[in-house]
């Protein structure tokens, strides 16, 4: 079953659209982009939101970036594997991801020659849903279950995922 953060915070009833931007220190390829809009989209098609990309990093509501090791916000990212990225509960909008794994942007992560190799795609949903208030879900089959394997990919939303976005938007 899912779960929700305690205190359910959720982005405010009336929100019809959320928009995120990239940190200006990353320059990321329109593929890369391309990948977080398609995460974005999974949720936008269970719900009411819409997510849209803005250039505009300090008033965007989700604010997204690849960084390295200690960062300054006192959860330092540890190289390959473990910590792969974090989000905080609505309505912070911080969503972090560890530069230092080795991500698969496109193509398919199960056939990938490296070990470590991690699908940015089934992070980037999971972690969306963290932006918009779901915890970790019991249910394996669920991207919001806490757990994934290298050289996975996980991004189709199950009736899990949805009955806990539908319970909060
Ligand atoms: N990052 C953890 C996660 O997103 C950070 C975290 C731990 C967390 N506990 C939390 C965030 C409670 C919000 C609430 O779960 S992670 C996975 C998964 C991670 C893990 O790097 O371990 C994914 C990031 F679920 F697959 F293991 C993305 Cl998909
Ligand atoms: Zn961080
Ligand atoms: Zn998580």
């Amino acid at each position: 079953h899912y779960t929700l953060f305690p205190g359910m915070p959720r982005w405010p009833e009336g929100t019809e659209e959320l928009t995120y931007a990239f940190n200006p220190g990353n320059s990321l390829s329109e593929t890369v982009k391309g990948v977080f809009a398609a995460a974005f989209a999974r949720w936008a098609e269970v719900t009411s939101l819409k997510f849209r990309e803005t250039a505009s990093y300090f008033s965007a509501d989700i604010r997204i970036g690849f960084f390295s090791g200690d960062h300054g916000d006192g959860e330092p990212f540890d190289g390959s594997l473990g910590t792969l990225a974090h989000a905080f509960s609505p309505t912070n909008g911080r969503f972090h991801l560890d530069a230092d794994e080795d991500w698969v942007v496109s193509g398919d992560v199960t056939q990938s020659a490296l070990s470590t190799a991690v699908d940015l795609e089934s992070v980037a949903v999971h972690e969306i849903g963290h932006l918009l208030g779901l915890g970790h879900s019991s249910v394996e089959e669920a991207v919001m279950f806490p757990t994934i394997s290298s050289r996975r990919k996980k991004v189709v939303l199950a009736q899990d995922d949805i009955q806990g976005i539908q319970y909060l938007y």
